[in-house]
């Protein structure tokens, strides 16, 4: 084979080389351009023709060493670019994914929940857009009661039988409706009242509402069952106190206030030095909000218990300011990392 024919063989076997592994690419570098390369062969040859072929030849062969380095830098850009088909390790570890964390009213509402269920509560659910008489009658507000004011109430067509719940006891109605006791439900969930925003009010909350109602329920059982409950949430030490209250929809009716998170009650800054924080409402079920969901009040008794999420987190986490469960700022959010 004359020198000119191995040049064009080694020239179409360069043109129809093609490899995206790099170990492939840096052989077929080794082939054509190693120190005992075809090309350093070829020069090798070069010296042994006759002078008058050497212009044509000599030029040739630099042509090709040119297409060789140009054809080796080609395929190792292909092999390590990740626009090229390259064969991934692997065995390489991943990318790390930023890692999100919890809303603190989330992981709250869950410690809250996973408290009740164990005491054999199940969980209930129902729209947030209601109507008067699950808001409202049946839970014993009177016709004239302000809560329905326009100044509390969203209403949100010109149906004045339209509106966003205040509170999650409409769900506890809907399950007296359709169950007879024992009846044994929390109720998790968002409620909206007409409030101007600050720190202390919010438009929008969350609240946890809780219903026992069977034969011989009494304040009693709604005691212990707020204690375990304050136990559990804010630790074995925690007190509770329970002060005289009213709602229409229970009586008699109390707030339970727990020993200072802080203090644990010899009073502070954040118990304004009373010893004690407010952390929920409860009383006896009002014997007409069981007959006016066809529960006989001479044979069942229950007890119920509401509390709202953003309070109970704001105690747990030290959060001064409504407004920052609403605002979504990361800085506030990332806080709650370590307590997925
Ligand atoms: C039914 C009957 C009665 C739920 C109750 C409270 C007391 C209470 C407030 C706490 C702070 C609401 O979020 S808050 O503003 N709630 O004080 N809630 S008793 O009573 C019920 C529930 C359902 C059928």
């Amino acid at each position: 084979m004359t020198m000119l024919d191995k040049i064009e063989k080694y020239l179409n076997e360069i043109e129809n080389f093609q490899s995206h592994d790099p170990e492939e690419v840096e052989n077929f570098r080794i082939k054509y351009l190693g120190r005992k390369g075809l090309l350093n062969e070829l020069f090798e040859e070069f010296k042994t023709i006759p002078k008058e072929e050497k212009p044509e030849v000599g030029k040739k062969i630099n042509e090709l060493k040119t297409r060789a380095r140009e054809k080796v830098n080609e395929l190792k850009a292909a092999a390590t670019s990740t626009s090229g088909r390259q064969i991934d390790d692997v065995t390489r570890p991943g990318y790390p994914e930023a890692i999100g964390s919890k809303h603190p009213i989330s992981l709250t509402r869950q410690e809250i929940i996973t408290i009740f269920t164990r005491l054999g509560y199940t969980i209930s659910e129902g729209p947030e857009i209601e109507d008067d008489w699950h808001v409202f009658s049946a839970l014993n507000f009177p016709d004239e009661h302000p809560a329905r004011d326009m100044q509390d109430t969203f209403f949100i067509t010109r149906d004045p039988d339209v509106l966003l719940r205040t509170h999650t006891s409409s769900v506890q109605v809907r399950v007296m409706e359709n169950e007879q006791p024992p009846i044994r439900t929390i109720s998790p969930g968002r409620v909206f009242r007409n409030e101007a925003i600050s720190a202390r009010a919010h438009c929008i909350f969350h609240q946890v509402e809780g219903l026992y109602i069977d034969k011989n329920v009494s304040f009693a059982d709604l005691k212990q069952t707020l204690i375990y409950f304050a136990k559990e949430m804010f630790g074995t030490e925690t007190q509770i106190r329970l002060r005289p209250s009213f709602f229409p929809f229970t009586e008699p009716s109390a707030e339970m206030d727990i020993s200072c998170t802080l203090c644990g009650g010899k009073g502070c800054k954040i118990c304004k030095y009373t010893g004690f924080l407010e952390i929920l409402g409860c009383g006896m079920v009002d014997p007409n909000v069981l007959k006016a969901s066809n529960i006989d009040p001479d044979v069942y008794t229950g007890f119920a218990f509401g509390m709202g999420i953003e309070r109970i987190a704001q105690l747990k986490f030290n959060v001064n300011d409504l407004r920052l469960y609403f605002e979504n700022d990361l800085r506030f959010l990332e806080q709650f990392k370590a307590k997925i």
